[in-house]
């Protein structure tokens, strides 16, 4: 009988977010009178905005035509490529730098195909699982050892450190998941923590996979959108970004990856030709529909239906971080970001987690979810419907913090 991958057993638990999903049912079985709010899973909630949904109707349409009729578009729609480097790169990137997909989380799950079993791994502790999941599936990160995974070293990001880690426990010759705005912190590293990490990503021979998914929630001018404001930052990183939370595309699917071609592997070949080439090989491209919707978020009327949306969301978040605020509770994030970390000291996230729940019926995310530094931590996601949110405001009035 043909054996198992052994990397899959060195998964240590279940998934983060359907576990969230799960105890989210248990509890709504268990009480079927309780009117629960999930401020848990960062899962958009607003209709698409109308230029933007007639741009995937209008996909749709042309479909059915003969002369607007399109099958396979492996690296995506020119004008659409053409369009996210002018937008996001200020026309920065070649068209065949930018590969169209089907959202982040599916690239930062092939990109580990680039650096294979052997490689060593950094991350921001805590940070999106899929970092430390993909890699374990990937063989990258050896076996679990009471704290944490063998071959990954955390990079922890805590309130003494303001959130942003010491570069330097990164090891030569690693790759390096850095997210900005940071989920679940909340946290927006600035132009000089940026350079710092490109520098010693240069010095170390390391390449920075970087997650800019939430760039489009920063509000404060000052702070870098993407990775590539930073000088000689095409020489280490990856860019991934997504559609998904600013235009509420989260079930259409639509993202992409920015492989510059001056990004080297240490032995000098092109990280950009392996990528043509693994994505090539095993993806098939993103929907045709998706894309025609995403060339029309970015036009002038787009653009203000990304910037609508994104400031809504944002709004939720003020409410939340303010309500959290007057019951006294530390928290960052939600002015750059739609998450908010809510510091329970000395407390169990899980058991913080549980205690929402069962008294106010609102559901988060547990910190310890996210990497041995988010203990004490439980993330409000400020996706949700504005009644939704005012409402878990002010069941929160009724907290118990210790
Ligand atoms: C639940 C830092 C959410 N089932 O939609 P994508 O694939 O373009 O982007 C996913 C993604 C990428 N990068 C970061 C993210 O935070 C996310 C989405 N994270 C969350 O609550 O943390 C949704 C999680 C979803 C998942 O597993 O991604």
């Amino acid at each position: 009988m043909i054996t198992r991958n052994p990397h899959l057993a060195n998964l240590k638990a279940g998934y983060l977010f359907p576990e969230i999903a799960k105890r989210r049912r248990e509890f709504a079985a268990a009480h079927p009178n309780a009117k629960v709010i999930s401020l848990g899973i960062g899962n958009t909630t607003e209709p698409i905005l109308p230029h933007i949904n007639a741009g995937l109707v209008e996909g749709a349409k042309k479909l059915g035509t003969k002369e607007g009729y399109s099958g396979y578009q492996d690296e995506g729609l020119p004008e659409l490529r053409e369009k996210i480097s002018k937008v996001f790169y200020k026309g920065k990137f070649s068209i065949d730098e930018i590969f169209i997909s089907d959202g982040a989380k599916c690239d930062i799950g092939r990109l580990q195909t680039l650096f294979g079993t052997g490689v060593k791994v950094a991350v921001q502790d805590p940070s999106y699982p899929v970092y430390v999941d993909g890699s374990v599936l990937a063989g990258a990160a050896g076996g679990w050892e009471e704290t944490g995974y063998a071959g990954i070293t955390y990079l922890p990001c805590t309130a003494e450190n303001n959130f942003f880690p010491n570069l330097d426990l990164i090891q030569p010759n690693s790759l390096i998941y850095f997210c900005s705005p940071n989920n679940p912190t909340g946290a927006v590293s600035d132009h000089a923590q940026l350079s710092a990490l490109v520098e010693t990503a240069i010095n170390k021979s390391c390449i920075i996979i970087f997650d800019a998914a939430y760039s489009e929630f920063i509000r404060d001018p000052s702070l870098p959108k993407t990775i590539y404001e930073i000088d000689k930052a095409e020489l280490c990183a990856i860019e991934v970004n997504s559609f998904s939370k600013p235009l509420g595309f989260t079930g259409v699917r639509l993202g992409w990856s920015v492989v510059p071609k001056v990004l080297k592997y240490k032995s000098g070949e092109s990280v950009h030709a392996d990528w043509n080439r693994v994505m090539g090989t095993i993806f098939n491209g993103a929907s045709n529909i998706a894309q025609y919707g995403g060339l029309a978020a970015l036009d002038d009327e787009g653009l203000k239906e990304m910037r609508a949306l994104t400031d809504f969301y944002l709004g939720n978040a003020k409410l939340i971080r303010d309500a959290l605020q007057k019951l006294g509770i530390n928290c960052i994030g939600g002015d750059n970001s739609p998450y908010i970390w809510a510091h329970f000291p000395g407390r169990d996230s899980w058991e913080v987690f549980a205690e929402i729940l069962e008294k106010h019926q609102i559901v988060t995310t547990p910190g310890a979810g996210f990497g041995p530094a988010g203990q004490g931590f439980v993330r409000f996601s400020a996706f949700g419907h504005r009644a939704d949110v005012e409402e878990a405001c002010n069941r929160l009035q009724a907290i118990v913090t210790q």
